[in-house]
C-alpha cells in the first residue's frame, strides 16, 4: 500500500480528521472550468470484500479478516482475494496461496484459543457486487461524469460542482456518504488528472484522504517509487532501477527520448504521467451488453420450490439492477447448472424492450419447468439485448407533457431466440 511512499512533501493537503461537517450544497460552487483544470476524484475501497463481510458481520471490525478459497479442512487449493489491513500485517496478501496466509495467520475456527488466529470467510460475489451498486449509486450522485473501472474503484470529475479550496471538503463528503449509507470504508484521492488522482487514493491508505492541487502535483509526485505510477510493474520498475531512476521525480527529469528508447510509445505515456499530466477525460464506460446474477446452493438439490424461489429472487435483483441502470431488456433468460458441471442456458426473446419486473419473474419460471425434478448446483438469471436510449433520456429530463416512463411492451407470447441461447454461457 502507502507503506513505500515517501513522506516529508508537507505541500500536500492530508486530511484524515474531521474538521466540519459539510452538506454538498456548500461545495456546489458552479464555477466556469478551464478545461486545463481539472478537478479528478479516484475513490478505492479499503480492502473491499473483507469491509464487505465486516458490514455483515460487525464483530469482524478490527481482526484479522481473510476472504479467499481453499482454507477449509480437507482443502488444499485456493487463493487469497484479500485480506484486512490487519492480517496484511501477518503478511497474507491478494493473490497469495491459501496455504501461505494459513501458514502466516491461523484460522480462529480451527485455532479457537489463538490470540493471534484470523477469520476466513469464502467469497461472496452477489453480496459484494451489490454492496458496489450502492457505492456506485452515491458516487454517480456527487460526481459530474463518473468512470466505473472495477469493483470497488472509480473516478469522478467534479470541476463543474466545486473548487480547489473546497475540495477537501466535497472529499471527506464523499467517503462519509459512502461510510454512513453503505457502511464501508473508502479511500479517496483529489488531483487534476486521473493518473495523479489514482495514485493520491493509494497514498493514505486506509481510511485515506489526499488532495493535491495542480500547484502541487511535481512536488506530491517527485518522491514517490516510481512503482507507484500505474503502467510501472515490478519488471519495468527493476529496469528502471537499472538506469538510476528510482523515485517518480527522477523520471520526470529524465530526457523523454531516454523513456522512448526503454519502453517505446509507452514510455512517452509514463514520461507524461511522472510529469503530472495526463489530459484523458473522466468517461463513463460503454454500456454493459448484459446483466446477470447467479447464486449456488450449498450442495445440489432437486426441491423445485427452493430452485424456484432462487430463482425468483435473483430475477427480482436483475430486473432491479436493470431498472437502476436504465436499462430496457429484449430477452430474458435462465442458467441451470446440473452435477457435475453441466451448464444449461435457455433464454426467449421479446418483440420488443421493456422494464418489467414481472415478466423477468414469469419468464424465468417459465424456463425453468423443464429442469423440474433434476438436481441442481446453481442458477443464474440473465437479461440481454440492452438498451438505454430511451430510459437515458428519461434521465436527463422530458418536455412537459412527455411522458418520462420507458415504453412498455408487453408480448402476447414469447419465442426461444437461438441467438439468446448461445450468449448466455458467460454469466457474469
Ligand atoms: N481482488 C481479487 N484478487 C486479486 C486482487 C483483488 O479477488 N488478486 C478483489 C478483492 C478486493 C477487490 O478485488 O477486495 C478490490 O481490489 P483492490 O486491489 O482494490 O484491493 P482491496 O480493495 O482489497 O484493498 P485496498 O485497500 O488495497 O484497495
Ligand atoms: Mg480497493
Amino acid at each position: 500500500m502507502s507503506a513505500h511512499a515517501a513522506s516529508g512533501h508537507t505541500a500536500v493537503g492530508h486530511a484524515k480528521a474531521g474538521r466540519f461537517a459539510v452538506t454538498l450544497d456548500e461545495y456546489t460552487h458552479n464555477v466556469s472550468a478551464d478545461p486545463e483544470e481539472r478537478i479528478v476524484v479516484h475513490v478505492d475501497m479499503d480492502c473491499f470484500y473483507a469491509s464487505c463481510e465486516r458490514r455483515r458481520e460487525p464483530e469482524l471490525r478490527g481482526e484479522p479478516v481473510v476472504v479467499g478459497m481453499g482454507y477449509e479442512e480437507g482443502e488444499t487449493i485456493g487463493a487469497v482475494a484479500t485480506a484486512s489491513y490487519e492480517a496484511r500485517a501477518d503478511g497474507v496478501e491478494s493473490a497469495q496461496a491459501i496455504s501461505t496466509a494459513l501458514d502466516r495467520l491461523p484460522r480462529k475456527a480451527t485455532n479457537p484459543d489463538d490470540p493471534n488466529a484470523g477469520y476466513y470467510r469464502p467469497v461472496d460475489m452477489e453480496f459484494y457486487q451489490d454492496v458496489s451498486a450502492d457505492v456506485k449509486e452515491i458516487l454517480h450522485d456527487l460526481g459530474d461524469t463518473v468512470r466505473e473501472v472495477s469493483i470497488d474503484e472509480a473516478y469522478l470529475d467534479i470541476t463543474e460542482r466545486t473548487e480547489w479550496s473546497v475540495a477537501e471538503g466535497f472529499a471527506r463528503h464523499v467517503k462519509q456518504r459512502i461510510a454512513r449509507e453503505v457502511g464501508v470504508p473508502a479511500s479517496v484521492g483529489v488531483a487534476p488528472n486521473m493518473s495523479t488522482a489514482k495514485i493520491a487514493s493509494d497514498h493514505d491508505k486506509p481510511d485515506g484522504l489526499t488532495v493535491v492541487p495542480p500547484d502541487e502535483v511535481r512536488d506530491f509526485l517527485a518522491p514517490l517509487d516510481v512503482e507507484r505510477l500505474h503502467g510501472v510493474g515490478p519488471v519495468r520498475a527493476r529496469d528502471l532501477r537499472g538506469e538510476g531512476v528510482e523515485t517518480i521525480g527522477d523520471l520526470a527529469e529524465t530526457p523523454v527520448h531516454e523513456v522512448v528508447s526503454w519502453f517505446g510509445d509507452r514510455g512517452r505515456e509514463l514520461h507524461e504521467r511522472a510529469n503530472g499530466r495526463d489530459a484523458r477525460p473522466v468517461e463513463p464506460r460503454g454500456k454493459p451488453k448484459s446483466l446477470s446474477r447467479e447464486s449456488a446452493f450449498s450442495e445440489a438439490t432437486d426441491d423445485y420450490d427452493e430452485i424456484r424461489e432462487r430463482v425468483e429472487a435473483l430475477a427480482a435483483a436483475v430486473a432491479d439492477r436493470a431498472s437502476r441502470k436504465g436499462a430496457l431488456y429484449r430477452t430474458i433468460g435462465i442458467k441451470v447448472v446440473t452435477p457435475p458441471y453441466d451448464v444449461n442456458t435457455r433464454a426467449n426473446s421479446l418483440p420488443g424492450p421493456v422494464d418489467e419486473p414481472d415478466l423477468v419473474h414469469e419468464v424465468t419460471d417459465e424456463l425453468l419447468r423443464e429442469f423440474e425434478g433434476d438436481d441442481v448446483r446453481k442458477v443464474g438469471v440473465r437479461v440481454s439485448n440492452l438498451s438505454f436510449s430511451e430510459a437515458d433520456q428519461s434521465k436527463l429530463g422530458t418536455w412537459a407533457g412527455e411522458s418520462s416512463d420507458p415504453p412498455r411492451v408487453r408480448p402476447r407470447e414469447t419465442e426461444t431466440d437461438p441467438e439468446g441461447q448461445a450468449n448466455l454461457g458467460d454469466f457474469e
